[in-house]
């Protein structure tokens, strides 16, 4: 069997995605994969275009882990968000047409179910502590959802990370900057963070009680100190656990938070190996890893750190933003099933016209994912869909402190 075309499909629908779809010699067997890089959508296609797809042409679409290989070390620049990104989607179709052959469902070839059904959590933001209540109570009351990521509007802060416009000034920030194809730029102080934070905790646990999981992501934006802080005013509140709490180029530093309190950490969307999660799990200094199945390598190394994690007692949170597409919450979904040391999934609900794009893909019943029995992946891509959506150039947001200095986002 052969590989006998490649195709990139960047697409629009509401969102920018990047699709690859491979093609073999077998005639209607092809694999589908995601390779999304919010806000450098272009840099992952192009790679797939120009630099890998000529590389496979011709190639064994059956052999997963070398292609891996080739892929990763041959490029001799390994490594980083881009590359791991472009063979994050050749590897998700690639066990798409695995699965495809054989005829079954991903998570059967990776094992079988460990569980029927998949704990999800999802995220709820507020203006105030008010409305973060009234979402979150909505979430548990209609859709009977068991875990909430809250995320709170903050003074003397503009929109920051995991909340929208609140009032009419900041709309307006938000959509000239969307107008002008440009990342909207937010303002974060960390005395207003890390005086309200717990505040949001005390007012949640009191009005929704001790039963529902809370989750909360810091989002890389705190000192080790300043997240050492955070965390321990946050304990009475069990949190399910707190989320990126400092930036991932120093992994090191979770020692020192770590030492100073009890709370379950969690961190591991910006790292693109196995290697980059190495030190938190062999040290214990995680309880979550949350690794992006679309920028980690695939759901070859996504299997990987899951065996490392399980070695340590380390359970997975794999990422699952709105800025993937159904497909890679597919992977995370069967890879998910098949894993024992599976902690929660971050869920998101995509637009109609997403699933238009990406028809299949997991589905959510009273806060629990499960994905079909087709074979492979069991989600696609309708390419004449993704046409009716051209890109449009869009950026995360950008956050500076008020002297104006740039922060993490
Ligand atoms: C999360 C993440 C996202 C990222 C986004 C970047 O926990 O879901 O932090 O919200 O910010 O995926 O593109
Ligand atoms: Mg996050």
């Amino acid at each position: 069997m052969k590989i006998i075309d490649i195709r990139v499909i960047v697409s629009c629908p509401g969102r920018n995605f990047v699709f690859v779809k491979i093609i073999t010699d077998q005639p209607g067997l092809y694999g589908v994969g995601d390779a999304t890089l919010n806000g450098r959508e272009l840099a992952v296609a192009e790679a797939l275009d120009k630099h890998i797809a000529p590389l496979l042409i011709g190639c064994d679409p059956d052999k997963i882990e070398d292609t891996w290989q080739y892929l990763f070390r041959g490029t001799y620049w390994r490594g980083g968000p881009v590359l791991m990104t472009a063979l994050s989607g050749i590897d998700m179709a690639l066990w798409d047409i695995k699965g495809k052959r054989a005829g079954m469902p991903l998570y059967s070839l990776l094992g079988g179910k460990c569980r029927e059904k998949i704990l999800i959590y999802r995220h709820v933001f507020g203006r105030d502590f008010a409305e973060v209540e009234d979402r979150a109570r909505q979430q548990m009351e209609e859709r009977k959802i068991k875990a909430i990521r809250v995320q709170v509007a903050l003074p003397e802060c503009l929109m920051p990370y995991g909340t929208r416009p609140i009032n009419d000034k900041e709309k307006e920030i938000w959509d000239e900057a969307h107008r002008n194809q440009l990342p909207v730029e937010t303002v974060w102080e960390p005395t207003p963070y890390l005086r309200t934070i717990p505040q949001l905790f005390d007012h949640l646990r009191n009005k929704l009680g001790e039963e529902v999981e809370l989750l909360h992501d810091v989002h890389e934006r705190l000192s080790p100190i300043e997240a050492i802080q955070l965390a321990r005013t946050l304990e009475p509140y069990r949190l399910f656990f707190l989320e990126d709490p400092i930036p991932p180029e120093h992994k090191e530093n979770f020692r020192l938070i770590r030492s100073h309190c009890s709370i379950p950490l969690a961190m591991g969307e910006l790292f693109h190996t196995k290697w980059e999660c190495l030190t938190l799990i062999e040290e214990q200094l995680i309880d979550f890893i949350r690794c992006d199945l679309a920028h980690v390598g695939g759901i070859t190394e996504a299997r990987k750190i899951a065996v490392l994690a399980e070695s340590h007692y380390v359970k997975t949170a794999w990422h699952g933003p709105p800025d993937i597409s159904p497909i890679a919450h597919a992977a995370n979904i069967h890879v998910d099933l098949a894993i024992p040391n599976f902690g929660i999934q971050e869920w998101t609900d995509h637009k109609e016209m997403v699933h238009e794009v990406c028809p299949g893909g997991p589905t959510v019943k009273e806060g629990y994912a499960s994905i079909s029995e087709k074979s492979g992946l069991g989600c696609d891509i309708n390419e004449k869909a993704a046409k009716k959506y051209p890109y449009k150039r869009n950026y995360l947001p950008i956050t500076r402190r008020k002297d104006g200095s740039v922060h993490d986002w």
